[in-house]
């Protein structure tokens, strides 16, 4: 790692925003000094942005870290501040969601029309019982539904826990029994990839028979909607179509107050465990952080801007960053069905061009996977309407960077390069668009009102010119309030490494340069990042263990030119088996099965059957040695293996 950090530590570029942007850019210099010199006041002007029912008296109660509390005494309705609040104001008819399906079809919503749904689906989730502090799983397609489960699930005061729906009938089982959610709003199918992929029959796999199980049901209804138009199999006393009781409901729906520090949802997340972690997000401060950041870092200016985030809302981004913040900022955006390549490589490109997209945020390996098709594609488009890129998700090499802004952005548009979690539920260091000179591969500064520092092991800083873990040391309004159901791990996994100091450790390594501006080094911990989305080496162990012929399983991130990690196993097959099948096409069988497991994102590149695996004498397996097997390096340090002989039988095996 050491040649790629002085690689990038080489990067002199800078690009220093236009007068023109800078002069129209929401954000200016004096948030910063307004925040250094009053971080809870500034926070609280901020919130102040928003409608509250009942206005907040107290800022931050940081008196039993690290579960914070902020604008605790204040009321308000999330979806009141998305919705009702633009109405009211005379709103109503500007475009929230310009969407386009995979096939090509479009449906403008406007905030009114957006209300007006989000008011019956609330009267249907309360027909059906949905009470505040209920969980209702989503499971849904990239449609306009899909915002609007989230809204009138929050707009009842009850918790959303949303399930990518490229994840397994498993994964979402597991998901739905965490939360022990009531309620699950799926779709019979999505488009993706030129053909219908279907979700219901998920649902139904999840929800099949628990005899036995130990399980008890918590799900009472599935609530439909019609989108593949595939088949689908029906439970009458369960299962709803959407169509049959939504635009029946009433449209009359009075939001309420809700308190502050009232969860909003859910998030499950890769830890480094083999069970995913619930994350959990409340109302206002999250509500606060996401409309701030959205407003300032994607500069979104809601009378003139078409925005496009491209994240799926099964990942926080989407959260943050499709549904929260930009309609709170009753913003106009682009929301997209499928995927980048289909019906064709220009797809994303033709889509700003047909609806004149200004904000665009993406991630990196999306770039790279564009980079490598050719500048071509983007070229044969007319993408001059787009102003300001921005990065999330992982570290964007220098290179991609200076083609994003070449070739997307006309070496003219700021690109904002935003480090956040997860956990941190909004931007946490970033660029300012119309303050900072930006460096190409730098996320570079905190945000105003966020205090972060790169620390060694004991917590004591690094200083400039020197790397380390990264580290956030005041409370932000949009942390996580914990992990469902397990306070203990909570604190265990985020504050133990620096309770001393009261540190929140973001898992993350990171340098800092001459300048004090961070680099991102990627993750410290077992948990990878393929294609921006978080895996966890020992989910996926897991998951190969779990097929018959699988003795042993150790799973490293390998480095990977466009999916920036990809996941690569090493297992040890069971000789009875193998004796009985033998070998053949038990790699590929291996992929699949991980694929149905987990979902296709955790789908190991490769697959190496080996006979050994490298561990300490304690029995840990080093994984570290591994990664220099697949990414085809000379095997470092063995010493410490308990014998020192398997890393030559293994490399041989791989070869
Ligand atoms: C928003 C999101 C979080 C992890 C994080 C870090 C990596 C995200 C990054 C970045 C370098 C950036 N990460 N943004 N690394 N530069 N701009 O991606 O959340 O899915 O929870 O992943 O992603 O490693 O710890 P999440």
């Amino acid at each position: 790692m050491s040649s790629q950090i002085d690689h990038l530590l080489n990067e002199t570029r800078r690009f220093a925003p236009s007068a023109e942007f800078a002069a129209n850019a929401v954000g200016d210099a004096s948030l910063y000094e307004r925040a250094a010199a009053d971080r809870e006041g500034f926070w609280a002007d901020q919130a102040r942005e928003l409608h509250w029912h009942t206005p907040f008296t107290t800022v931050l109660d940081w008196s039993n870290p690290p579960f914070a509390e902020w604008f605790a005494d204040g009321e308000l309705n999330v979806a009141y501040n998305c919705l009702d609040r633009h109405v009211e104001a005379g709103n109503g008819d500007r475009i929230a969601l310009r969407w386009e399906g995979e096939p090509g079809d479009r449906r403008d919503v406007t905030y009114a029309e957006l209300t007006d749904e989000v008011k019956r689906l609330s009267n249907v989730l309360i027909d059906l019982g949905i009470e505040r502090g209920d969980r209702v799983a989503i499971y849904l397609p990239m449609i306009p539904e899909a915002i609007a489960s989230m809204l009138a699930v929050a707009r009842i005061g009850a918790v959303h826990s949303v399930v990518f729906g490229g994840f397994s009938a498993d994964s979402l089982r597991s998901r739905i029994d965490d939360a022990g959610a009531k309620l699950v709003i799926t779709a019979d199918g999505g488009w993706r990839k030129g053909k219908v992929s279907p979700l219901k029959p998920a649902v139904d796999q999840a929800l099949a028979d628990r005899n036995g199980s130990g399980i008890q049901e918590t799900v009472e209804h599935v609530l439909v909607v019609r989108r593949g138009k595939n088949d689908v199999e029906w439970t009458d006393d369960r299962d709803i179509w959407w169509h049959d009781v939504v635009p029946q409901a009433s449209g009359e729906h009075e939001a309420e107050a809700f308190p502050a520090e009232n969860p909003l949802f859910i998030l499950y997340t890769s830890g480094t465990t083999g069970k995913p972690k619930g994350i959990l997000h409340t109302s206002g401060g999250y509500l606060t952080q996401a409309a701030f950041t959205n407003r300032v870092v994607h500069d979104v200016h809601p009378e003139t801007d078409v925005y496009w985030c491209t994240a799926d809302i099964g990942w926080i981004t989407g959260h943050t960053y499709v549904a929260y913040g930009p309609l709170a900022n009753g913003a106009t955006q682009l929301l997209f069905e499928g995927t980048p390549d289909t019906p064709h490589p220009g797809r994303w490109w033709e889509l700003i061009q047909n609806h004149g997209v200004t904000v665009f945020y993406t991630a990196p390996t999306a770039i790279r996977s564009f980079m490598k098709i050719g500048r071509d594609v983007p070229q044969s488009f007319d993408l001059s309407s787009l102003r300001l890129l921005g990065s999330v998700g992982e570290p964007i090499n220098p290179e991609a960077w200076i083609w994003y802004r070449d070739i997307i952005g006309a070496d003219r548009a700021p690109i904002v390069d935003t480090w956040w979690q997860t956990e941190t539920g909004a931007i946490m260091i970033s660029a300012l668009p119309g303050v900072t000179e930006t460096k190409p591969g730098s996320a570079q500064v905190p945000l105003p009102g966020i205090s972060i520092d790169v620390v060694d092991d004991a917590g004591a800083p690094v200083g400039h010119g020197n790397g380390g873990l990264l580290v956030i040391t005041e409370p932000w309004p949009s942390m996580l309030r914990g992990i469902w159901g397990d306070p203990d791990r909570f604190v265990e996994t985020y504050w133990q490494k620096f309770a001393d100091k009261g540190y929140y450790f973001a898992g993350d390594g990171a340098r800092l340069d001459d300048d004090g501006d961070v680099w991102l080094l990627g993750r410290v911990d077992d948990v990878m990042n393929v294609s921006g989305h978080r895996l966890s080496t020992a989910e996926i162990e897991s998951a190969l263990v779990g097929h018959e012929g699988v003795a042993e399983a150790a799973v490293v991130g390998a480095s990977d030119e466009t999916t920036g990690q990809a996941v690569v196993a090493f297992v040890i097959i069971k000789s009875r088996y193998m004796k009985k099948n033998g070998v053949d096409g038990l790699g590929d069988e291996l992929r699949r099965w991980v694929g149905e497991q987990i979902g296709p994102i955790a789908r190991p590149r490769d697959v190496y059957i080996v006979g050994e695996l490298p561990k300490t004498r304690s029995g840990k397996i080093m994984r570290r040695l591994l990664r220099d097997v697949a990414e085809g390096r000379e095997v470092g340090d063995t010493t410490t293996l308990a014998d020192t002989a398997v890393m030559s039988v293994i490399s041989a095996q791989v070869k």
